[in-house]
């Protein structure tokens, strides 16, 4: 971000600031993340209880885990765990998840920026009315090295619950038998603001154990965009006039994974190929072939292809190693630099290594700036796995005024976590494999 941008997010912020007042009477009080009962086993005391979020969802489902913030990378989620019904006790997924960074490169190759790094995005952490956190809790954040010494604490953390609509449906051996479940999920979000940009970091916890995770992309078009004359951008005000310029949003995340709650992790990659109909058979056939991600991976997604992070140690209790598959969502490969031209990095864990570009810490010399640098041959033991989101955002005239939110994301979906749906009713409990 350039220096003009960041004065026009501090002027911004002032204003924020008083509007955020007016809000200040809203208390973090009971939301459902306060009021539910806290349940049976005990979870270790990883954090003290401000920093804990503790959800019992109404289908049976918690979710723990431990928040802080990251002065440049904003919210931190750490021992995230997981526990439907049927487990006796949480089900530990990812050590550490937040942002790697949001890259925002410009079509016409005059600007680009590291939001997390150069923008500030982790100072930009807004206060929330709390008309945007139905039902939740809004918990009190303190920004680290706050450049603002009067904007050091903000309401700017959401806790809530939200109504997923079905979670399976299946009709029972009688026409008026039918097993349905209406899905519930915990929202975890924040909104940081870069220049004229709001940006929403949700963090969605379904109670059939998926994590989806992603950033909106809203507040205003930047101004000073409105130039575009080279034809790289699109026209918003009347006639020919007022193009905004073209850029992309190229979003990472970074997962550490710490499954069954070891580090200890293995990557697969899975690819499948459909052939012609032969050999007598009537349809066409797929083959599906497993790769065994030995070594760090720059990996590209592809069609009818897909990776998963395996527990070295966890099992279900069907004896079948606990996973997580990754599942991006739509993206807009942006192939300008090395660390965007692919779609996900499997790196061996290097507390170093906390950016996807820029890369902050000092990690000595010839050591890389950005993860594409970071795969370099080690062996994958203990893997750190970033996902790269992009969006080419061409304005439209909807984008006056506010900005709708543009989304861009992905899941991570539990592979055999369980030996069968998580939230199988008591009625079908022993139809886990064949039955007659
Ligand atoms: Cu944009």
């Amino acid at each position: 971000m350039p220096v003009i941008r960041h004065s026009s997010a501090r002027r911004r912020t002032a204003l924020a600031l008083a509007v955020a007042g007016l809000a200040a009477g809203a208390t973090t009080g009971a939301g459902p993340a306060a009021a539910q009962p806290k349940a049976a086993p005990a979870p270790a005391a990883e954090c003290s209880a401000a920093y804990r979020i503790e959800q019992k969802l109404t289908t049976g489902t918690t979710w723990r885990m431990c928040w802080r913030y990251h002065k440049e990378a904003g919210l931190v989620l750490e021992h995230i765990s997981y526990q439907p019904p049927a487990e006796a006790r949480p089900v530990k997924v990812l050590a550490t998840a937040r942002l790697g960074q949001i890259h925002v490169p410009y079509d016409d190759g005059r600007n680009e920026y590291s939001d997390l790094t150069q923008a500030g995005f982790g100072q930009g952490l807004m206060d929330l009315a709390p008309g945007e956190c139905p039902g939740g809790t809004i918990k009190t954040v303190r920004v680290p090295d706050a450049w603002d010494p009067s904007r050091e604490n903000v309401k700017g953390l959401c806790t809530t619950t939200r109504s997923r609509g079905h979670a399976y449906r299946m009709q029972g051996d009688t026409a008026n038998k039918v097993f349905q479940k209406q899905g519930k999920d915990l929202l975890v979000y924040t909104v940081n603001q870069v220049g004229w940009y709001e940006y929403i970091t949700e963090w969605r916890f379904q109670d059939d154990g998926t994590i989806t995770m992603n950033v909106g992309a809203t507040g205003t078009l930047a101004p000073e965009d409105y130039d575009a004359g080279d034809g790289r951008g699109w026209p918003i005000g009347k006639g020919a006039k007022d193009y905004a310029t073209s850029h992309s949003h190229n979003v990472f995340w970074r997962l550490n994974f710490g499954l069954d709650g070891s580090s200890k992790g293995k990557v697969e990659q899975y690819d499948s190929k459909v052939s012609s109909p032969a050999g007598g058979r009537p349809a066409p056939t797929n083959r599906t072939t497993r790769t065994e991600v030995v070594r760090e991976l720059a990996g590209d997604a592809r069609n009818m292809r897909w990776w998963r992070v395996v527990s070295a140690t966890g099992k279900n209790k069907d004896g079948h190693a606990r996973s997580y598959e990754i599942v991006p969502g739509p993206s807009a490969k942006y192939p300008g630099r090395g660390y965007t031209k692919h779609d996900v990095y499997f790196t061996e864990y290097d507390k170093c290594e906390q950016f996807a570009s820029d890369n902050l810490p000092d990690c000595g010399a010839g050591h890389g700036k950005s993860v594409d640098k970071w795969v370099d041959g080690q062996v994958l033991e203990h893997p750190v796995v970033w996902v790269n989101i992009g969006f080419h955002h061409i304005a439209r005239d909807e984008d006056q005024q506010p900005m709708p939110v543009h989304w861009q994301g992905l899941s991570i979906a539990p592979r055999d976590v369980t030996a069968m749906n998580p939230l199988t009713p008591a009625e079908l409990a022993d139809q886990n494999g064949h039955r007659e």
